[in-house]
């Protein structure tokens, strides 16, 4: 009975009514079909918001065709897949990112129009995923749509953290951190999966059992855990790819604790059950130190067991011999962070899937790829093996395992060098027993990436050294890159309107090579006077923005001074505040006569600092003081303002990079593993102002050093300097602007203390001193630079002109073609 199941399908296809449409009327009747049943407000009367959540459910539904096809073609050709696992992806906004991939952005804009709305009033209403911290959490956002415009069959996977990053907010310039419960109002963009749910173990023993006479480890639980999926369509631009980021969160289990349950104790039995979604509930707020929390562990645990559950299941639904898997799979590790998926790879291989030692080793050492976002050693996660004992126990062996086979291959080599044994080993030995994360991460990775070139450098001779000399082909590095059609596309849509019009043509989007071709009109006039004039709305946009967030109001005639990045003591927004004290000490200072020569400035701070971070919060402290101060100076005007914007997220970038002038990249040289923002100024037309640190270096290279405002000691003198330091007199203006602090003329002389003890007293780690002179040179440059505003728009231009090269699709392209091997796999129209 019933039809034939091709003639089924077809049914269903008529029934469906072919694929959505995207013409504006189409647009208009789904989004009120959304007000009404998805939304449930009536269609006559409903607000922006609901109006954002209605289209948004619009455009979810063409996503989710896209990704269904995207799906059932990789499924068919069953190509070598990429799984890309972060705990982290910053990804910002959704809905003006997905109608721009897909191609649809003046279709709904029009839709709206008619319905009575704006879309960019209504794309205001969407909060931020802000399940990161910072460059390395928005990288991965950056990478996974290039990996979907690229055509790549990759997956992302991350954690549906309850809570995100914190939201900033500050009181009496002071940072405190709330709660951001973002999933409060609904998240249109992820689908549940309830029938995606793997259980998660914890705890327990590992036993032995005996099977086809072989000795078998079986690890018993103490505590079991289900992992959900949410699936997030990503579209590729140009293309029906869509692929998925695949969030997990943890919920309890049915199987977990049915002891608890029969002695009669429901309610606490309930209660108890409930902790279960704590695992995934909270991201960590810092993204440089290692605590060996075991909430933290669980978190790392939780996340890579069911990915590789998830992995190893797609993977047999299409083969049934396991001597294929490295042909079909590459598991990148954005940084340490996912590394006990090796251990858990092994342990699947070995005692699910008895493959044997030997065989299991041979295709784990051959799908991870490392990519290192850090240069300082001190960085490096390390799990108490107590605590991994008790959590993870048949990890603990196999990690064991995996050390020994590796400590008497390297013994082969390097004979009884026990110091560097011991360095090398993944066993920390001491008075409390580390596992190493890196180690165990470079000894079982295929490759080992670094973010820039100069990064690679640092982990060839500093942070992995030994490991550099005993496999030297396994380092390699793939400058990072940033998105263009999030950084420039949609969040200055002007801006890429006239490099279109310039260009001829807007291939760029994909092709961003091209952008290139703006060199040779790099000093015509029309295109100055256009350039010009998309920059100032930008500015004036910014101006009632920071107006509206800080009561500062700002002038779009003065250079917008930008500095917008996590406040870390190296990244030294010190050295920014020491300079706009000089700054406004000069100006307090001069004749009349040399007032009217000064460039006005607006200099604008912004970026959060980790909860527990005592030198951050007060550097935030003191940017608010300090503005204080210069502010509501009736001598000073509009010569010099200082405002820092609160809560900086993804968001508020798109904001703020298109409306600065002058960008500052300022860490002390050899800390910056890479930098990515300096890209997205880049791209966006603002001059650099920057030491030549991460990759600055190659920013340099490609757009020549008078394009930009470089400054600083170099990565090879910091050592040195560092020593000498301690017997170098600081310059005076820099003696004179720390003791400023120090005497309290901006007040809480006590809280600041710190601050300059730091850098006068305790060595000035940082060489804020050494580098104060040259980078008060560099400010002056760019003030003169600016007065000459044909120069500095020429420098404006080249700047976007030279930015190509720092896209995240040039990295992905690399990473698929020399570690991953991965081809493209384009699902047809
Ligand atoms: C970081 C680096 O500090 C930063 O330089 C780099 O650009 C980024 C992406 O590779 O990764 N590492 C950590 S940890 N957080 C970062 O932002």
């Amino acid at each position: 009975a019933g039809l034939a199941p091709d003639s089924k399908a077809e049914r269903m296809f008529g029934l469906m009514d072919g694929f959505l449409r995207n013409d504006p009327l189409s647009l208009q009747k789904d989004i009120l079909y959304h007000v009404e049943y998805t939304v449930a407000r009536s269609r006559f009367s409903f607000d922006d918001f609901e109006a954002y959540q209605a289209l948004a459910h619009s455009v979810r539904d063409r996503l989710i065709e896209r990704w269904h096809d995207t799906q059932q073609y990789f499924k068919r050709k069953d190509p070598k897949r990429l799984y890309f696992l972060s705990l982290e992806f910053l990804m910002g906004r959704t809905l003006s990112n997905s109608i721009t991939n897909l191609g649809i952005r003046n279709q709904y804009a029009e839709a709206l129009n008619q319905l009575g709305f704006e879309l960019e009033v209504v794309a205001e209403q969407e909060g931020d995923a802000a399940l990161g911290n910072g460059g390395l959490a928005r990288l991965s956002a950056c990478q996974m749509d290039s990996l979907a415009t690229l055509d790549f069959p990759a997956w992302g996977y991350g954690l549906r953290y309850q809570y995100g990053l914190f939201r900033q907010v500050i009181l009496d310039g002071f940072q405190h951190e709330h709660p951001d419960y973002w999933l409060n109002f609904g998240n249109p963009w992820e689908i549940e999966r309830i029938h995606v749910s793997y259980s998660v173990k914890f705890y327990g023993t590992v036993e032995e059992e005996v099977l086809n006479g072989e000795k078998n480890k079986i690890w018993v639980p103490g505590e079991m855990v289900e992992a959900v999926a949410y699936d997030n369509p990503i579209p590729g631009y140009g293309t029906r790819n869509t692929i998925n980021l695949r969030l997990w969160a943890a919920k309890p289990s049915d199987q977990d604790d049915v002891e608890s349950f029969n002695t009669g104790d429901y309610i606490n039995s309930v209660i108890n059950r409930q902790r279960a979604e704590t695992i995934s509930n909270v991201l960590y707020p810092d993204d440089r130190s290692y605590q060996g929390k075991e909430l933290r562990l669980k978190q790392q645990y939780f996340f890579v067991s069911a990915c590789i559950q998830d992995i190893i299941r797609r993977f047999k639904d299409t083969n049934n011999s396991f001597d294929v898997f490295t042909d079909k799979v590459a598991l990148q590790l954005n940084d340490t962070h996912p590394a006990l998926a090796i251990p858990e790879v092994m342990r699947v291989l070995v005692d699910e899937e008895h493959l044997g030692w030997n065989q299991a080793w041979g295709i784990v050492s051959k799908i991870f790829f490392l990519t290192s976002h850090t240069v300082q050693p001190e960085g490096s996660e390390k799990i108490p093996v107590d605590l991994m004992e008790s959590l993870l126990p048949r990890h603990l062996e196999i990690i064991y395992d995996i050390n020994f086979n590796f400590m008497e291959e390297l013994k082969k080599h390097i004979g009884s060098d026990y110091d560097r044994l011991s360095r090398m080993s993944i066993v920390e030995e001491g008075p409390v027993k580390n596992i190493r994360v890196a180690n165990l991460s470079v000894v079982c990775c295929y490759s080992v990436n670094g973010v820039s070139r100069i990064h690679l450098e640092l982990l060839k001779t500093r942070v992995f050294k030994d490991f550099f000399e005993y496999w030297p082909e396994k380092f390699q590095f793939k400058t990072n890159g940033v998105t263009q059609r999030r950084w420039i596309v949609v969040s200055n849509p002007s801006l890429c309107a006239l490099i279109s019009k310039w260009l001829g043509t807007d291939a760029w989007i994909r092709d961003v090579d091209l952008l290139m071709g703006l060199r040779e009109h790099a000093g015509n006039a029309d295109l100055h006077q256009e350039w010009q004039m998309v920059r100032r709305v930008n500015k004036i946009r910014l101006a009632e923005y920071i107006e509206a967030m800080s009561g500062v109001k700002v002038s779009p005639d003065a250079m917008f001074d930008v500095q917008v990045k996590r406040i870390h003591e190296y990244k030294r927004q010190l050295l920014n505040l020491l300079g706009i004290i000089h700054r406004y000490d000069c100006i307090k200072n001069m004749k009349e006569s040399d007032r009217r020569k000064v460039v006005p400035r607006v200099c604008i701070i912004g970026g959060k600092a980790a909860p527990g971070y005592e030198a951050a919060k007060k550097i935030i402290k003191l940017c608010h003081a300090v503005g204080e101060k210069i502010n509501n100076d009736p001598d000073i005007g509009d010569l010099l303002k200082l405002v820092f914007i609160p809560d900086y997220n993804v968001s508020v970038a798109e904001l703020v990079i298109p409306g600065s002038d002058l960008s500052q990249h300022i860490s002390t040289a050899g800390h910056e593993a890479s930098g990515t923002s300096n890209m997205k100024f880049l791209m966006n037309g603002c001059v650099l102002l920057a030491t030549s640190d991460g990759s600055t270096i190659e920013i340099i290279e490609e757009i020549g050093e008078e394009n930009m405002f470089i400054f600083g000691a170099k990565v090879h003198e910091v050592p040195a300097l560092r020593k000498k330091h301690a017997e170098m007199k600081a310059p005076l203006q820099f003696a004179r602007v720390v003791r400023m602090v120090r005497d309290g003329y901006f007040g809480f002389e006590d809280y600041f203390k710190p601050l300059c003890d730091a850098i006068d007293k305790q060595g000035d780690f940082y060489l804020l001193g050494h580098d104060f002179a040259s980078y008060l040179e560099a400010q002056a440059a760019a003030d003169k630079a600016y007065v000459d505003q044909e120069k500095w728009t020429r420098m404006s231009i080249l700047s976007t002109a030279g930015s190509g090269r720092f896209s995240s699709d040039r990295t992905m392209a690399d990473y698929a073609e020399k570690a991953w091997g991965i081809k493209p796999c384009k699902c047809p129209l």
